[in-house]
């Protein structure tokens, strides 16, 4: 069974504002694979409801031909190399893949962290926001219906920054995080296109997803990014729709031999998200209530995150099934990053 409906498109519900829809947005239409977007604004009326309601959602027929919904971009992004071949959102070579999985878990699982906590810490952000979220799902309500559905967003997503572990503590280094990355990823695109070579992996669509936001759309980010990161700013217009690229097998940065500024990136994730994942599969395995760690010398909170501890478990999996020499690759790829602690003992 192939992840395409009967009219031979992918099928997926989601809202602009949601980066994750984004990524997976971006990624189809680089790969050229036929779609069909159902904006969540206009009703998934008749499409099955996912275990957990998050976007985007996909709909894959079962082997009876029966719409199933799917979530989690990231393991639909590798389905999607499996059915669809040409135009690989992953390096051919698994070392290199490797480092493309741990970038994109990054931009998820971090970069996201920037995107949640900048949306709701700020007012001018949380305005916004409030303003423009509900519209991109129900508009058609009177002012007073649709500002009250803004205010109701805000309420209920406001408590989620716990989640995130965005709070007093927190937030500083996670504005001091998103700044370092900015500077790191513009010093890369001054000689590069895309993160891993002159064609985009899925860790270019993970961080995409999140700058959708960052870079385009909440104010106060959107500022620092401008300011800071002008080629940044331009990326992320640019790879929303990759659809004209041509890319070559040679477009693959060898592995054994990263720029300094894919290692400055990997610098950044060993500096905050490698310590994060490591404190909280410890958290989830003591049963503890809190995550509580250092992270670039500040003390971190936060509530464990199950999934987080599924995305090291991945990382780890990929790792522990690369032959010797992709190990050996990978390991000097990651050396002096702070990623290696991700990979101990295995
Ligand atoms: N790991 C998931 C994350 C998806 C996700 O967290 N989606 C957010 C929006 S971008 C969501 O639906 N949150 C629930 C809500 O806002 O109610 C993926 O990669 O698809």
């Amino acid at each position: 069974m192939t992840a395409t409906t009967t009219d031979g498109r992918v099928l997926l519900n989601g809202v602009p504002g949601s980066p994750y829809t984004r990524k997976m947005l971006a990624l189809l239409r680089y790969r050229r694979i036929p779609y069909k977007l159902v904006l969540a604004s206009h009703g998934a009326a008749g499409l099955p409801t996912a275990k957990v309601n998050l976007l985007p959602t996909f709909y894959f027929p079962d082997e009876t031909g029966a719409l199933v919904a799917v979530n989690d971009s990231t393991p639909i992004l590798r389905r999607l190399e499996r059915e669809h071949a040409g135009r690989s959102a992953r390096p051919s070579n698994p070392a290199l893949a490797f480092i493309d999985s741990l970038i994109e878990d990054y931009g998820d699982e971090w970069l996201t962290k920037a995107m949640f906590h900048y949306r709701w810490a700020y007012k001018a952000d949380i305005a916004r926001a409030s303003a423009i979220l509900p519209a991109w799902r129900r508009s058609r309500m009177p002012d007073a219906e649709l500002k009250a559905a803004g205010a109701e967003v805000a309420n209920r997503q406001i408590p989620r920054l716990r989640y995130v572990g965005s709070n007093e503590i927190t937030g500083p280094i996670i504005e001091a995080s998103y700044a370092r990355f900015l500077d790191a990823f513009e010093a890369h695109l001054r000689e590069h296109a895309f993160i891993l070579g002159q064609r985009p992996g899925g860790g270019d669509f993970g961080c995409y997803g999140q700058l959708t936001q960052l870079a385009l759309f909440d104010p106060t980010p959107m500022a620092v990014t401008e300011a800071r990161a002008p080629r940044v700013f331009a990326w992320t217009g640019a790879v929303e729709d990759l659809s004209g690229l041509e890319p070559t097998e040679a477009d693959w940065f060898d592995p054994a031999a990263l720029p300094q500024t894919v290692k400055a990136i990997l610098g950044e994730i060993g500096r905050v998200y490698a310590p994060l994942l490591l404190a909280n599969a410890k958290a989830l395995r003591e049963g503890a209530e809190q995550v509580e760690t250092e992270i670039d010398g500040g003390r971190w909170v936060q509530q464990p995150f199950t999934y987080q501890g599924k995305c090291l478990q991945w990382l780890r999996e990929e790792y522990a099934a690369l032959g010797p020499a992709d190990r050996k690759a990978a390991d000097a790829a990651l050396a002096g990053s702070g990623c290696e602690v991700l990979l101990q003992g295995l």
